[in-house]
């Protein structure tokens, strides 16, 4: 393809972030172009079509907010949308807005080099597309870019071998011999949802994760003509809570409280809704050691009441981290799985996989020992190169042949989440330190995209040609994002939160991925901008 015609705004991805800001900036009535490498719209929920997938935030949650009319006329089926729901709904959403005419379908930017000389990105495409922008938005999502391990002999298995994210449109894995590898939050779901179809199904675990029940439901006619006629509530009370849930960190510390009134509370919100178990507890459950070791044992109480046998109960149950100080699996039957006769747990830690080969996995048992697991399907749900994954995969070329993969490579630095100094007029949407990445997905880009709505206002009122973050800015942020983390002992366990995503070297150092200090705080901090006159920011 030869050179496409210039534009103001070019977003990067056609996902939940990338319809929402096109939808801003085309009411604005900016000049605006969506890309996307998909055949389809829906980013993450096009891509994510395993058995069982679905989010754990409550559904009516997880639904742009800006619109009357569309709350009006969508009805959710499910507590907890499943993905062909919430792929639906985009859709849905692209056509009554009349969206899809403004994205370019299977067009995957390899490219963006910055011209100084006028101010313009020229984005290449992999088919060899251009497009000149004068400003990039990178709309490409956090968990984008899936990591398959490195193992021996992959590739070489005879039958399907797919991960998560890459799963065969409708496929069906009925009467068929398959092992997951991992048991993060898409591990627990493909796990629970297959394991009464399949002959027999290997669950392959390194180190166990922490789940909690979903608590799932259909919701009645009754009870969505309820929920429509509290949604201004609803939406006022996910802005206040820091991650843009229902679920809102609980005042009162667990030692507050005696041991059998904080027993009750727990029972309560293990048999409740949601995330309530790990976001709507005692404040100190996720801060301080004591309290969330003796959480942590309240939950393991329940894993060896739900398993069947001890000792997959204990191989079940984490021992390096306490509930909660990861990303918590919201599971629905997930632990019963493993008292049913066609599952097995095998251990990783004690027989590691010594490689794939055509007919399966070959496990080290030790002492020489192997063990060949005869298989139809390998399913790797084994995580994803989160936050900088999406950027790493662009060739990024700033001010002065800067190159933003060199920039990040201890880590990276940006200016309030949304910029990085020496790549001006690109924006970050959804990316590393913004209060996006930590959020319920919706709530969390409508305050980004809304800044950005409101900077693009800003730039043509005000006829800017250059937009860069401040580099004092960007270690500031980087500073103040540090010491708000660090509260949190999230910020002390291994997982794609602090950039233990890519699973070559479980030792790598720690790099500052994602911001917690809560999305009120972090909505404050970019409306400050706004009203200061964006001092973080050289404008020209
Ligand atoms: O990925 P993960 P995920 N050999 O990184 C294991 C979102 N999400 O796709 O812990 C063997 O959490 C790894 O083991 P270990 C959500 O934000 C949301 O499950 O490193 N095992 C772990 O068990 C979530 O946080 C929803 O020892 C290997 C697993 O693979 C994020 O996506 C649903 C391995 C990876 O877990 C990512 O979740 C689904 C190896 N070489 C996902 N490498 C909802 O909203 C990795 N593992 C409900």
């Amino acid at each position: 393809m030869g050179d496409a015609s210039d534009v103001d705004y070019l977003i990067i991805g056609a996902g939940v972030c990338g319809l929402y800001q096109l939808h801003q900036l085309l009411e604005i009535g900016a000049d605006v172009r969506v890309v996307d490498a998909n055949a389809g719209l829906g980013g993450t929920w096009y891509k994510n079509r395993y058995p069982g997938c679905r989010f754990d935030s409550e559904s009516y949650t997880y639904q742009y907010s800006f619109s009357e009319e569309l709350l009006r006329e969508w009805d959710w089926k499910e507590r907890f949308a499943a993905q062909p729901e919430t792929l639906s709904y985009l859709e849905y959403v692209a056509d009554k807005f009349d969206l899809r005419r403004h994205i370019t379908f299977n067009a995957k930017v390899v490219r963006a080099e910055w011209s100084e000389a006028d101010w313009r990105w020229a984005v290449t495409f992999e088919d060899g597309m251009r497009i000149r922008a004068r400003f990039v938005l990178y709309a490409t999502g956090l968990l984008s870019v899936p990591t398959y391990p490195r193992m021996a002999g992959r590739g070489s298995f005879r039958g399907l071998e797919t991960h998560t994210f890459d799963w065969p449109e409708d496929y069906d894995v009925t009467g068929k011999r398959v092992a997951v590898i991992g048991t993060g939050a898409s591990g627990v779901q493909v796990i629970t949802d297959v394991a009464d179809k399949v002959e027999k199904l290997y669950v392959l675990q390194r180190d166990a994760n922490w789940c909690a029940p979903l608590g799932n439901a259909p919701i009645s006619p009754e009870e969505m003509a309820d929920l429509r006629a509290k949604y201004d509530e609803i939406f006022a009370w996910c802005r206040e809570t820091p991650a843009g849930f229902i679920h809102r960190p609980d005042r009162t510390l667990s030692t507050d409280v005696s041991r059998e009134e904080r027993l009750r509370h727990w029972e309560e919100l293990y048999n409740g809704q949601g995330a309530g178990l790990y976001m709507g507890n005692y404040r100190d459950c996720i801060m301080e050691p004591g309290p969330n070791r003796e959480l942590s044992e309240f939950v393991a109480g329940k894993i060896r009441q739900r398993v069947a046998d001890p000792k997959v109960a204990d191989l079940l149950t984490p021992k390096d981290h306490g509930f909660g100080t990861k990303r918590v699996a919201g599971e629905s039957g997930f632990y019963e799985v493993f008292n049913r006769p066609n599952v097995e747990l095998v251990d990783l830690m004690a027989h590691p996989i010594q490689g794939v080969t055509e007919a399966g996995i070959r496990l080290d048992m030790g002492a020489g020992e192997i063990r060949d697991l005869e298989l139809d399907v390998i399913v790797y749900a084994t995580g994803f190169d989160a936050v900088t994954g999406p950027f790493d995969r662009i060739d990024i070329t700033g001010t002065d042949g800067v190159r933003l993969k060199e920039r990040w490579k201890d880590g990276p630095e940006t200016c309030i989440g949304v910029q990085v100094s020496g790549f001006p007029n690109m924006f970050v949407l959804v990316g590393p330190q913004s209060g996006s990445a930590t959020a319920n997905f919706p709530r969390g880009i409508e305050d980004v995209v809304n800044w950005m709505t409101e900077t693009a206002r800003h730039i043509r009122e005000h006829r800017i040609g250059r937009f860069e973050g401040r580099r004092d800015a960007e270690l500031g942020w980087l500073e103040h994002v540090r010491e708000v983390n660090s509260k949190l002992l999230l910020s002390q366990t291994q997982s794609w939160f602090n950039g233990h995503n890519i699973n070559l070297d479980r030792d790598e150092r720690p790099r500052v991925m994602v911001y917690l200090g809560g999305a009120p705080r972090y909505r404050r901090r970019l409306q400050e901008e706004v009203e200061g006159g964006y001092p973080s920011f050289r404008l020209a």
